[in-house]
């Protein structure tokens, strides 16, 4: 449901925080997250005129290459939240936390996956900023432990999605609103003001090429979707997978859907590609905010208690009738 109201973002949190469902330090956080993906926006938008893309001849913790985008979204969040309301940042381009000087005794933790798709970049597919912010459990000099939290205790979390639109999603709580960027002024507006994602869906978002790989409960649910009307289920399903989980995400929450990212057996000790504490946790609170469900086959992605600050998982997200039923083929093998 879209409106057309012209409420900024900086007014729908004054509102929140007038309410009372937000705090003044929290408003500041979000709104600090927007002003940076701003940033990034443009720059992404500049591509090759602006020399960004192409690699960045270095590698993240998760051994995988990094892009210039990547680095530079990276330095626009650092920048934007020194001297702010985080005491410390944390981010897939960064092997350990980064406590902020000076800022030890404000409330929040933020935690960012600055470019996520930035397999996308060099050929101008949508790609996007995703964010998570916790609070603080301790005082003091922040350690990594503090932000080993389960995502249920997440405050906020959102995601920018740079495509032929820059928007932002958002929830602190009171369900997910989308927010569309002016690029004449500059300022996110208000365009979607409570998202539900449909209980039935007949769209599927999976890596079909990884198929021989998944476990059978995976592989009995792939197998039924692509049966279609012909098989058990009735119904025909379409697939969708951009390969950027800000876009396929984004889908889902504006249309329904399935998006999964399953443990496969390549690497059997890895539980899935996706990484838990700034991937999965925000982009299930929005779901799940917006009337969906999201396991990783045997659980709510948001009670995992996360042992590891860059722990992967697996991902199944979207209409809550499609997750329920592929999570109860799995609790059958189980
Ligand atoms: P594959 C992007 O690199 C990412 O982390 C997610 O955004 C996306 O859903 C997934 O990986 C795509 O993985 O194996 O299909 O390239």
């Amino acid at each position: 449901m879209t409106t057309t109201t012209t409420t900024t973002l900086e007014q729908h949190l004054a509102a929140q925080h007038a309410s009372g469902a937000i705090s003044a330090t929290l408003q500041s956080v979000i709104e600090t997250t927007a002003s940076a993906c701003q940033r990034i926006s443009r720059l992404v938008a500049q591509g090759a005129l602006g020399g960004v893309l192409g690699s960045a001849g270095s590698e993240n913790v998760q051994g995988e290459a990094q892009k210039k985008l990547d680095l530079i979204a990276n330095d626009a969040l650092m920048a934007a939240h020194q001297g702010g309301a985080v005491a410390a940042l944390a981010s897939e381009e960064m092997d350990t936390i980064c406590p902020i000087p000076g800022a030890e005794a404000a409330q929040w933790l933020l935690l960012f996956d600055p470019l996520d798709g930035s397999s996308n970049i060099d050929v101008n597919v949508s790609i996007g900023t995703i964010f998570s912010v916790l609070p603080r459990t301790a005082s003091g000099a922040v350690r990594e432990a503090e932000f080993l939290q389960p995502g249920r205790r997440q405050a906020a979390a959102g995601y920018c999605i740079y495509g032929p639109q820059t928007m932002l999603a958002l929830t602190t709580g009171g369900g997910v609103q989308l927010f569309t960027l002016d690029p004449a002024s500059g300022t996110f507006l208000l365009t979607h003001s409570s998202l539900r994602v449909p209980d039935e869906t007949q769209e599927f978002a999976i890596n079909m090429s990884n198929s021989r790989h998944w476990a059978a409960p995976m592989r009995r649910y792939i197998t039924e979707c692509l049966l279609g009307a012909d098989g058990g289920r009735g119904k025909n399903f379409n697939m969708r997978w951009i390969a950027s989980m800000v876009a396929d995400v984004h889908r889902v929450l504006l249309r329904g859907g399935i998006f999964m990212y399953p443990w496969d057996k390549r690497e059997p000790k890895r539980p899935g590609k996706l990484r838990l504490m700034y991937e999965a946790n925000p982009m299930s609170w929005l779901i799940e905010q917006a009337g969906g469900a999201a396991t990783n086959g045997k659980q709510a992605i948001l009670d995992i208690q996360p042992a590891a600050l860059h722990e992967r998982v697996a991902v199944m997200l979207g209409s809550k009738n499609e997750v329920q039923r592929v999570t109860r083929y799995h609790s059958e093998e189980n």
